[in-house]
């Protein structure tokens, strides 16, 4: 289905004025004082030896597994009663604070979760995975021999179909965190599933899979066999160490740049077959009813997004004093491929203007956008407009409603924007142009 919104010129303007840009943000940064520096050499805490500076630290590994600083501990998950079922907090979702997280990777303890049944424990010496169906070897894996195969690692976003879904109501939460915390982006290794295929042959009428986990609620989805052999992994680890419980451990199905429900955690069973299999979360949920009445049944990728990350309600710019320069952030990410450029405008999306990519800019992964800014404490209604290389660009509230209609849920990748008072406060606010 073509959610998204083409535009022609789009990608050869970008690159050009991606360039100038660069070029222009860096010569700004260079000349101009960012530091606030409203503190005086005889500041306290630079004349007075602190304790630390004067007693003997924690022995160096007095903490074996390490954590971060005891300062950082309101930098947690989430979880919105919004969104679980009646309170119940095994089928719930817990989100990332996506305001305090840097660069593109999210460490494993801020990893969103999801589950429909609780975190399974899954003993790894009990653990089997079972490959079946339209192959012509059947095969019965344990975790040892699965780790056996060549592995890769890739890095890659995982987004929840339900991320933002609060919102076509209209804006729902005054929080990043709740507003898109439901994905997070880290590097995951495992082996893709084309070379155990391979392997065991799979029959020329096999057209579908059928993924099921060993949880208790054998979460199954079924995914078409191109996706499965274009780049379909089984991970079992994230960010260099097994994966975490939340994660699926031992081994999830990872499928790049599609919806996170498909990826299937606490993996069991592997079936491939002629026909979809028609699951109960691809029925009765996770699909997106049209204005036209018929519902998109198949719906995989997730649509070219960005979100800006500062400010936002959490980390307004009350600070801030008129004149100062300010890096506004934000990320972007699509499932069809890489981003290409990201615009911002402060006027509610009449006048838009391109912000720059910064660090790795990788096909279905977070990318990291940034714009400084001189703040002149007036109202703004700030956006960002992500595009990518097969020219989505994510469109406006009201354009979204017309492809998916008014009772959309899933897949929500409209402009969000932020509100900034003259005072520097932030509010989730809705412009729908
Ligand atoms: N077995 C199993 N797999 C599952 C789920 C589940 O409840 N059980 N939840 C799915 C949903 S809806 C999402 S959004 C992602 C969440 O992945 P995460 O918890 O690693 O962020 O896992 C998917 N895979
Ligand atoms: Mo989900």
């Amino acid at each position: 289905m073509d959610k998204a919104f083409k535009s022609e010129e789009s990608t050869s303007v970008s690159r050009r004025d991606f360039f100038k840009r660069t070029a222009s943000v860096s010569a700004v940064a260079a000349v101009s004082i960012l530091a606030p520096g409203a503190l005086l050499a005889d500041d306290e805490n630079i004349i007075h030896h602190t304790k630390w500076g004067t007693t003997l630290g924690d022995e160096c590994n007095y903490n074996p597994y390490g954590l971060p600083s005891k300062y950082e501990h309101n930098i947690v998950r989430r979880t919105s009663p919004l969104m679980s079922s009646a309170g119940d907090m095994h089928a719930a979702i817990s989100m990332s604070p996506l305001h305090e997280l840097s660069g593109i990777i999210t460490p494993n303890g801020l990893h969103f979760t999801r589950t429909h049944n609780g975190v399974a424990q899954v003993d790894p010496n009990k653990f089997r995975l079972m490959i079946h169906g339209l192959v012509d070897k059947t095969i019965v894996l344990t975790l040892d021999e699965l780790k056996r195969y060549p592995s890769e690692s890739r890095i890659l976003f995982l987004e929840c179909p339900s991320n933002g879904a609060a919102e076509w109501k209209g804006p729902q939460f005054g929080s990043l965190q709740f507003v898109k915390g439901m994905m997070s982006c880290a590097e995951w290794t495992g082996v893709r599933l084309k070379t155990i295929l391979d392997e065991l042959g799979l029959k020329p009428n096999a057209r579908w899979m059928l993924a099921e986990g060993s949880d208790g609620s054998e979460m199954s989805r079924t995914v078409p066999v191109e996706k499965v052999l274009d780049d379909a992994m089984i991970v079992w680890a994230q960010n260099g160490e097994a994966l975490r419980p939340e994660q699926g451990y031992p081994v999830r199905l990872m499928l790049p740049g599609w919806e996170a429900n498909l990826c299937v955690k606490w993996l069991k069973r592997l079936e491939f077959g002629e026909d979809p299999w028609y699951a109960k979360e691809e029925t009765s949920k996770y699909t997106v009813l049209t204005p036209s009445g018929r519902a998109i049944q198949h719906f995989y990728a997730n649509e070219v997004n960005s979100i800006i990350t500062s400010p936002c309600p959490e980390k307004p710019w009350t600070d801030l004093k008129v004149g100062d320069l300010v890096e506004i952030e934000g990320l972007a990410w699509t499932g069809h491929g890489t981003i290409t450029n990201v615009d911002i405008s402060f006027d509610g999306g009449k006048n838009w203007t391109e912000a720059h990519l910064k660090g790795l800019v990788l096909p279905k992964a977070w990318t990291r956008f940034s714009y400084m800014y001189r703040y002149e404490g007036k109202p703004l209604l700030l956006q960002s407009r992500a595009v990518d290389d097969s020219n989505n660009v994510q469109p406006t509230v009201n354009q979204e409603k017309k492809v998916v209609g008014v009772e959309g849920v899933y897949h929500r990748n409209a402009i969000c924007t932020w509100e900034v008072t003259d005072k520097g406060e932030v509010n989730n606010v809705q412009v729908r142009s």
